[in-house]
């Protein structure tokens, strides 16, 4: 049952129209959340930001470094720490969760952390949001529905069933489905947005576009899995960024939104496009073992978000947002360096 739609007027009538003055970003140290706090930052600098992260290996305080005392302040701490949140809660009008374990490999060598931070430290943040009336916005993933054929003509909608394949995908999953019982069960003002593969600037460089970057300029070849025609639904993180304040401060409560900008590319036509942009030939890279249960396809329809909320992306021309972030990488080599030998190191070790 889609609890959502199911859901009593009483909560759907109220939308969340207000321009928040003070919010609590969790995760904001990590690729999206601080990708988000910097849009907010700059495109509503009233706005008072709170970001609570832990600083997991994820995690690089460095991203958002050049914001802090400007209405940005960083809080080092857990999201399952249920004394913390009891003093930082309050006095905030609204929680943008994006803190989590985030990456599929990991959670497949060792699920445990996904299961302790995406579930528990989500149903901690709901307990804090409800002690304190406050409005909750969660950051999840189009990985809870599973996966499409290539073949296919669909693509995810908000009536999508849930059909998770990873320990990560299910442990989001199970977190959304928290959001919606306390949505539903304690009139919780929330709102969820599931979004597909993000790229562009502050990714860790485990993650395929910036390891695939960042092994070029290091001379190290490109990494493929399996037969590279896995395909996943491209949005630049700042569109995301976009989406997620249109739905924080425009959304219905109750609702749930999904994010996308029709990137569907299979990682073979990716990577050649990064070869080619960094002067490559488009065969110089390695085929390796492929990722146990990997989704085969992800693709967006996010056509409720367009009409009912009027959200557009902006990066839609996605060899030239890729070149902009080959060129941020270029630039940036003290931000990424120092996680990068480790980061190679746990991939040759799972041979990939
Ligand atoms: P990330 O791994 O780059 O960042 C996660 C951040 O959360 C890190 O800064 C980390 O230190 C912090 N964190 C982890 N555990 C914590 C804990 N217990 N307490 C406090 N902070 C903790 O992840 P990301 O790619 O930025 O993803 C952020 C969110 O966006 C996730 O919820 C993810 O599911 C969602 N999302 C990401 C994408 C994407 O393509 N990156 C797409 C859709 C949805
Ligand atoms: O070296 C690699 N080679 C490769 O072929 C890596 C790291 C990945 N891949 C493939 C696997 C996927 O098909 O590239 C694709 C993208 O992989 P990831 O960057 O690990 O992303 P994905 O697993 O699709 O999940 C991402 O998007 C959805 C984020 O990590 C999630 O947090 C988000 O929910």
């Amino acid at each position: 049952m889609d609890l959502t739609h199911h859901n009593s007027s009483l909560y759907h009538i109220a939308s969340a129209s207000k321009t928040p003055e003070r919010i609590l970003v969790t995760g904001g140290c990590g690729f999206a959340g601080a990708n988000f706090v910097r849009y907010v930052h700059a495109m509503h600098p009233e706005v008072n930001i709170t970001v609570l992260d832990l600083l997991t290996p994820a995690g690089n305080l460095e991203s958002i470094k050049s914001l802090l005392g400007d209405g940005v302040e960083f809080v080092h701490g857990d999201i399952r720490d249920e004394a913390l949140l009891d003093h930082l809660v309050p006095g905030h009008d609204a929680i943008v969760h994006y803190a989590a374990e985030s990456h599929n490999d990991n959670s497949i060598a060792n699920p445990e952390p996904f299961v302790k931070t995406n579930v528990e430290g989500t149903f901690r943040l709901l307990e804090a949001a409800r002690k304190y009336d406050v409005r909750f916005h969660h950051i999840s993933t189009d990985e809870v529905y599973g996966d499409l054929a290539l073949d296919d003509p669909a693509k995810f909608t908000e009536e999508t069933p849930y059909h998770p394949s990873s320990p990560y995908s299910s442990t989001k999953a199970s977190s959304d489905m928290l959001v919606r019982a306390w949505h539903r069960t304690y009139g919780l003002r929330t709102t969820i947005s599931n979004c597909s593969n993000n790229y562009g600037p502050y990714q860790h460089v485990e993650k395929f576009i910036p390891r695939q970057i960042t092994n070029i300029i290091e001379g190290i070849r490109p990494k493929l899995y399996g037969d590279g025609l896995n395909v996943r639904d491209w949005i630049h993180t700042e569109d995301h960024s976009s989406a997620v304040w249109t739905i924080l401060t425009t959304g219905r409560l109750g609702e749930t939104y999904l994010i996308g900008a029709n990137g569907e590319r299979n990682n073979l036509t990716v990577l050649r496009d990064i070869l080619r942009v960094m002067g490559q030939p488009e065969d110089a890279f390695d085929w390796v073992k492929d990722r146990p249960g990997h989704d085969r396809r992800y693709a967006i329809d996010s056509t409720k978000l367009q009409t009912e909320l009027g959200w557009r992306p902006t990066h839609t021309d996605f060899e030239s947002g890729l070149r902009q972030t080959v060129q941020w990488y270029i630039d940036n080599p003290q931000w990424w360096r120092p996680m990068k030998h480790d980061t190679e190191l746990v991939y040759s070790r799972r041979g990939q």
